[in-house]
């Protein structure tokens, strides 16, 4: 095998397993991976799914491979070129990709990944849509909202195929102000620790919008989920209409209680901040759950399945978990840990910022933050110490809820913001 030798599609086809030695295509070059399985930082697993082809398409998709690094790690696997160099043309995944507020601070390319800068989360309660920190895991799908529709399925229940229309003139519109968080939120403090895999995000993962749309619960009760489903039906799962090279798309889950609950306020928006959904954010419509991360509100919505069993996808399944320090992604076992739903409670100084400078002698430094807690459980104090916990100041929170009266916070699942000066 040397590097000048061609190879046609048919022979790097037959190469398709470890036993078999594993090759792939790329740009008209043919390379032996065999060697580079087990060190893809994906795992070995997401690399054979390219086994015995062209990783173009997931290039396209997976663009933190377009790096020289990268290119220069698989040139040391060359042994050679396609008879006639590449032939097929790949169609760009990230075609639709809409435009982005260049404040957004941005985490990845393609996918589009940004946060929006923290000074604007302590100093409104609203984050405006252009600057609502984006969390996408595969390209930003086409849709037509003319023809949209949602699906509704499930054990004992009709299938209903529901239409944005349908949606807004058959349900009541409900609004819910709510605070969306990602679970990787200030994933950054955890690298000053110990260096995990992830999206490396400051504080900005984070924002509070008001939605509205049709409550999960009528829709369902619509398709014929009644108590008596209740035991057959222990989740709701949901399907987007954004896909990878596969088709597999993107999906999560809730419990259904939370689903049907009133006081949860779970939603399909097609409304943010008295606008339509923005093409980022899941237009024309989204799931909404309010108190829980935000991994589980599913954007471009295509699919609702009330089901006996959690969303089998990958985002249920093998992401979006909690384990101890010493669970790496070399030794996890998944299904050992719940999927995350609510949240933990969440603070962050946002003015001054990280590592920012301040002159001592101004009389006073005033000091802004964000603090949230999952379950719409609400905030009750937030204290703060400038001298290693020698005193403590109990920084002023909006909005003020009344302390004693916890039914409050739940129909509230806000961030509250807080400022106090030293
Ligand atoms: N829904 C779909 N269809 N695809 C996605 O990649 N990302 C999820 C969730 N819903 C995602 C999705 C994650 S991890 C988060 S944190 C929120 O959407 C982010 O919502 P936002 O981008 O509107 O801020
Ligand atoms: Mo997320």
């Amino acid at each position: 095998q040397e590097e000048s030798a061609t190879y046609s599609q048919e022979d790097v086809a037959e190469h398709d397993s470890p036993e078999k030695e594993v090759w792939v295509s790329y740009e008209g070059g043919v390379y032996n991976v065999t060697d580079f399985l087990e060190m893809h930082p994906g795992g070995a697993q997401r690399l054979m799914m390219a086994a015995g082809g062209a990783i173009d398409p997931f290039w396209a998709m997976y663009a933190q491979h377009k790096t020289a690094e990268v290119r220069e790690l698989l040139e040391g696997y060359r042994i050679g070129n396609l008879v006639g160099g590449a032939q097929q043309t790949y169609g760009d995944p990230y075609a639709n990709e809409p435009k982005r507020h260049g404040a957004l601070i941005v985490r990845s390319q393609q996918p589009f990944n940004a946060e929006t800068p923290v000074e604007f989360l302590s100093q409104a309660k609203l984050t405006p849509n252009d600057l609502f920190y984006v969390r996408n895991h595969l390209p930003v799908p086409k849709v037509d909202s003319e023809s949209w529709k949602v699906s509704v399925k499930g054990e004992g229940m009709r299938q209903v195929e529901l239409s944005l229309e349908d949606l807004e003139s058959k349900f009541k519109k409900h609004t819910v102000t709510c605070t969306l968080q990602c679970t990787g939120n200030r994933r950054d403090m955890f690298n000053g620790v110990k260096s995990v895999q992830g999206l490396e995000w400051s504080a900005g993962a984070i924002g509070t919008a008001e939605f509205a749309g049709a409550r999960l619960s009528d829709v369902l009760a619509y398709a014929g989920l009644t108590e008596d489903s209740l035991g057959e039906v222990e989740h709701i799962q949901f399907e987007g209409l954004d896909s990878d090279i596969s088709g597999t798309c993107y999906g999560a889950s809730i419990p259904v209680m939370k689903a049907l609950s009133r006081q949860d306020d779970v939603i399909l928006a097609y409304e943010m901040n008295g606008q339509e959904i923005p093409p980022d954010h899941g237009y024309p419509v989204r799931v909404v759950a309010p108190g829980i991360t935000g991994a589980r509100s599913v954007k471009w919505l295509a699919r609702i399945i009330a089901h006996r069993e959690e969303s089998g996808s990958h985002w249920q399944q093998k992401d979006y978990k909690s384990f101890s320090p010493n669970v790496d992604w070399d030794n996890v076992d998944w299904g050992s840990a719940p999927a995350v739903q609510e949240t933990n409670v969440q603070s962050a100084i946002c003015v001054p910022q990280q590592g920012q400078t301040v002159d001592a002698s101004d009389e006073e430094i005033e000091v802004q933050g964000y603090a949230y807690s999952g379950g719409g459980q609400g905030i009750i104090r937030v204290d703060v110490t400038a001298d290693d916990g020698e005193t403590w100041i109990t920084a002023d929170l909006s909005p003020v809820h009344d302390r004693r009266n916890r039914q409050q916070f739940k129909a509230q699942p806000q961030m509250q913001s807080y400022r106090f000066c030293l």
